[in-house]
Formats: structure tokens, sequence, C-alpha cells
């Protein structure tokens, strides 16, 4: 296995979820973690928790491409030498019918999921082939590889985004760049409540007399996928509950 020790890796939405486990996985591996989302706050928190020597934080919109490129530009070292992108932020917004869903949530969507998604790998990508190497791991989801109602525009991005992954490695074939893309199923993280905005007992019920998984078991997955030595490429990682599976198809019978 590879030695953690030599991680930096760059995390979008690491204020929550997946993104934060990440961070305090990797920093407890003794990896180094540039820590970014839009709640300061947060990655105040974060960082006092970690060590500023082990964790740099910065206030970050992945819809914001020049606010990307600039904070990049502006790294201080050690935390320059990325070798590891972990292009993460993301959400879902409502579960409305398509007919019914509002635009506006699949904008923000598509403006996340997919646009700050791309505006990430692209703005690193370059630097870690001209270092020699690196990871980039995005994070898709079940819902990219299964439709469920009311899932419309949040699967499309998904797929959308393993798609970018795979297509990724080709074009960095011979460059040293490994590409993964995780994609799993339910987690308990904040994820129900931003795509119920707010509403507790909505967000509560996905979970509701099951164990789904959390965000420090997607965390380990992420940090295994990255561990493998340098010859072994994750392609793609679905990962379920085990107390989810698989339904029927819906038959419509009039
Ligand atoms: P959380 O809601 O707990 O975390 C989402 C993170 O994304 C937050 O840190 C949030 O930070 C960040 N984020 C959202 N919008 C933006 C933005 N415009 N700019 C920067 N950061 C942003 O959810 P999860 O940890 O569960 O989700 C992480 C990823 O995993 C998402 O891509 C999600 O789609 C995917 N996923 C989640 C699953 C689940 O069941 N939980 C299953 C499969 C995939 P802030 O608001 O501070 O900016
Ligand atoms: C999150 C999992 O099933 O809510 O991507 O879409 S699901």
């Amino acid at each position: 296995l590879l030695d953690p020790k030599s991680f930096v890796v760059f995390i979008t939405g690491a204020t929550s979820g997946f993104g934060a486990a990440a961070a305090r996985r990797y920093v407890e591996a003794g990896g180094k973690v540039i820590a970014t989302g839009r709640r300061t706050d947060r990655l105040k928190a974060l960082q006092a928790e970690l060590g500023a020597e082990n964790c740099h934080i910065i206030e970050l919109d992945v819809q914001d491409r020049t606010a990307i490129d600039a904070a990049i530009a502006a790294l201080p070292a050690p935390f320059d030498k990325i070798n590891i992108v972990l292009a993460n932020a993301g959400l879902a917004l409502g579960l409305q019918p398509a007919a019914e869903a509002d635009v506006t949530d699949w904008e923000t969507m598509i403006a996340t999921n997919i646009t700050g998604l791309v505006y990430t790998v692209r703005a690193l990508l370059p630097g870690m082939i001209a270092r020699g190497g690196g990871h980039v791991v995005t994070l898709g989801s079940v819902a990219g590889d299964y439709p469920y109602p009311g899932g419309s525009v949040y699967g499309a991005t998904k797929a959308f985004v393993k798609q970018f992954a795979l297509n990724i490695r080709s074009d960095v074939q011979g460059k040293n760049i490994r590409v993964t893309n995780i994609e799993p199923g339910l987690t308990e993280t904040e994820f129900s409540l931003v795509r119920f905005k707010g509403d507790e007992s909505r967000a509560a019920k996905p979970y509701e007399n099951t164990k789904p998984m959390n965000a420090e078991d997607i965390a380990e997955t992420i940090i295994w996928s990255t561990l493998l030595p340098h010859h072994v490429n994750v392609n793609r990682l679905q990962v379920m509950a085990t107390t989810q599976a698989f339904g029927n198809f819906d038959i419509y019978r009039g």
C-alpha cells in the first residue's frame, strides 16, 4: 500500500458528510488536506480539530471557477503539492416528479454536481500531471445507475460524473493519474436535510427503522481506493448499505 503521509488531498464539500469524514480520515492516516466549502465556521472548526499544519482551509463555492483557480494559485507549501482531488461537493434538491419539479433546484444541482465538479477537476489536473502523478476521486452515486421516481436531474448529474470520470481515465493514460468514481447508496449525512430543505422529519424518513451507511464508512472506501499501489486503479466503486437492495420493475396496470 502507499504511504498516506505523502498524501496532499484537496477536498470539496469538507464542511459536512463524506468530505468532512474524509478530511479526518486522511489526517488521522498522516496526510495533509485542503478542506473547502462555503460554510467558513465549519471549516474553522475542522481546522481547529485537525491542526493548521495538517488542514488548510479555503472558503469556496465550486460554482465559482475564478475563485477555484485563484485559491489553487495561492496555496502555500506544502499544501500546493496536491496529489489527490476528492471532488465531493454536491447535493440533491427535492424529490418531485419531473413535471412538478422546481427548475431552479435542477439548475442548482447541475451547477454544483456537474459544472462545479468539472471546474474543480479541470483546475487541479494539470498540476498533478506536471508533478508526476495523482488521483482524481469523484463522488457519483447509485442514483447514477439506478433510476428512481423523483430522481430525474439528481440521478442524471451522477450519471454524468461517472462518465466524466471514465472519460478522464482515457485522457490521462500514461501520466500516472488514477481516476476513481465512488458510488454510494443510502448514507446518513446532511444529504437528506439538504434535499428536503431543512425539514427534519422528512429528512429522517429514509433512515427510519433501518441501518444506513455513515460518512465514516464512505471515507474508508475513499482512502482505501487511494492507498492501493500506483499500478492499481479502481474505476468505479459501488457501495450500498447491507439493508439496501433492488426492487421490482414498476408495471403500470390501468
Ligand atoms: P452533505 O450534505 O453532508 O455534504 C455536502 C457537502 O457539499 C457540504 O460540505 C457542502 O458544503 C458541499 N457543497 C454543496 N454545495 C456546494 C457548493 N456550491 N460549493 C462548495 N461546496 C458545496 O452530503 P454528503 O456528504 O452525503 O454528500 C457528498 C457527496 O456525496 C455529494 O456529491 C452527494 O451527492 C454524494 N452522495 C451522497 C449520498 C448519501 O446518501 N448521503 C449517496 C451517494 C452520493 P457547504 O454547504 O458548506 O458549501
Ligand atoms: C444519494 C443516494 O439514493 O438518495 O446519492 O439518490 S440516493
